[in-house]
């Protein structure tokens, strides 16, 4: 049987459906209080030096450590830096080899028979940028001025309507603190662009667009007025911008930030949405360092509405766009403290997602922290 009752007073374990993504999550509350002997996270090493001469993201300073050309070096950068990756997982599709010559690097489209084949596959092209959000090597977004942090916001704006324009899907994002990969505590993200449609976004894309078709309206538009309704499980919200921890997170602490008018992509952004944009990440960016007290780790990254198919077009084509909201999507893998994060293995690797305590009581304890620049508690735009 499906319900949709509130379950904001410990609910025995249940299951939630995913409306973006079409799955289910099972939410088994309270099972963080189990003892736990396991791996314990490294605190994160205080950054406290504005500059690190062996950090290959620092600006002046050598890049591509181990590669056989000579290594680049970056410039003396004073805002946000956007370099090609150098050890890209994508290339386009043809790429100069060492002779200075253009080279095919993607592979032939496979012929018919093959798509039939179970040993399918197909060639991907595309591109691979870094994104240094700042020069200094130890302040991070939340601690950024805010035209610096607004700065950062403009090159994810003007970067999605480059790469929007020749690739399928454009994916920004940033991996933060060595729990989430990241291979460096300078403040960096990264976008990978390419000629496929990813896995997350395609399912997003096809949840979107049946809903669009029933209803005639944005799905995550729905959901938002349903979530200030509800007022559960909202984190901040102001006039523009919604934190909630979705009904059906997966992480611990996972949130979803969305615009509260109809936004397809981070390249319709105009100067007020991106304002308001700022104040609303440092709000949420401030409540995530609050929670546990450390430089909180977690993977983010942005979904709007994709490229044309057939890529490779002058401009950005997002006419097929109605259905799709802009929304980011924070991932922290922390569990309980600084040092017991959540791992998604056995039963998630093997039957589905779980998780140990409710989205509502994850939100109230972020929601207590969500507090502006001003120090006033950010309240759902409802209350
Ligand atoms: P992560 O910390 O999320 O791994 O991002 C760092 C990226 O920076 C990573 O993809 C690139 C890595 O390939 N990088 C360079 O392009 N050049 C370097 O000299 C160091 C790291
Ligand atoms: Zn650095």
């Amino acid at each position: 049987m499906t319900t949709t009752a509130s379950s904001a007073s410990a609910p025995g374990a249940h299951r939630r459906f995913d409306a973006l993504r079409g799955r289910w999550v099972l939410v088994s509350a309270g099972r963080d209080r189990r003892p736990w002997s396991g791996q314990a996270e490294v605190a994160a090493p205080d950054v406290a030096a504005p500059y690190d001469p062996t950090c290959p993201l620092c600006p002046g300073n050598p890049r591509g450590a181990g590669l056989d050309d000579a290594a680049p070096r970056n410039p003396d950068y004073s805002g946000p830096y956007v370099f090609t990756n150098d050890f890209p997982a994508l290339r386009p599709a043809t790429c100069p080899d060492d002779d200075g010559a253009a080279t095919a690097w993607a592979e032939t489209p496979p012929g018919p028979a093959a798509v039939e084949s179970l040993l399918r596959r197909e060639p991907v092209a595309g591109e691979c940028r870094v994104v240094c959000f700042g020069p200094r090597h130890d302040q991070h977004l939340a601690a950024m001025p805010d035209d610096a942090l607004a700065a950062v916001v403009d090159t994810w704006v003007a970067q999605t309507r480059e790469l929007t324009a020749r690739w399928r899907w454009v994916q920004i994002f940033e991996n933060r603190g060595a729990a989430m990969g990241a291979s460096n505590p300078h403040p960096h993200g990264q976008i990978w662009a390419s000629s496929a449609l990813p896995d997350e976004p395609a399912a997003e894309d096809t949840h979107q667009r049946d809903y669009w078709r029933q209803h005639g309206r944005r799905l995550l538009a729905d959901y938002a007025a349903t979530e200030q309704a509800a007022d559960e499980r909202v984190v901040a919200a102001n006039d523009d911008w919604l934190v909630v921890v979705p009904y059906w997170a997966v992480w611990p602490f996972e949130t979803m930030l969305l615009p509260l008018r109809p936004v397809a992509s981070l390249a319709d952004l105009d100067t007020s949405l991106r304002d308001s944009l700022v104040a609303i990440l440092r709000t949420l960016l401030t409540a995530y360092d609050g929670l546990f007290g450390v430089p909180f780790p977690y993977s983010m990254g942005w979904h709007g509405a994709p490229g044309p198919v057939d890529g490779g077009s002058a401009t950005a084509d997002l006419a097929d766009s109605e259905h799709w909201q802009l929304h980011a999507h924070y991932y922290p893998p922390l569990l309980r403290s600084a040092s017991v994060r959540k791992f998604l293995v056995g039963y998630e690797m093997l039957a589905g997602p779980q998780r140990d305590i409710t989205p509502e009581q994850a939100a109230s304890r972020l929601r207590a922290l969500a507090i502006d620049a001003s120090g006033a508690a950010v309240r759902p735009a409802t209350s």
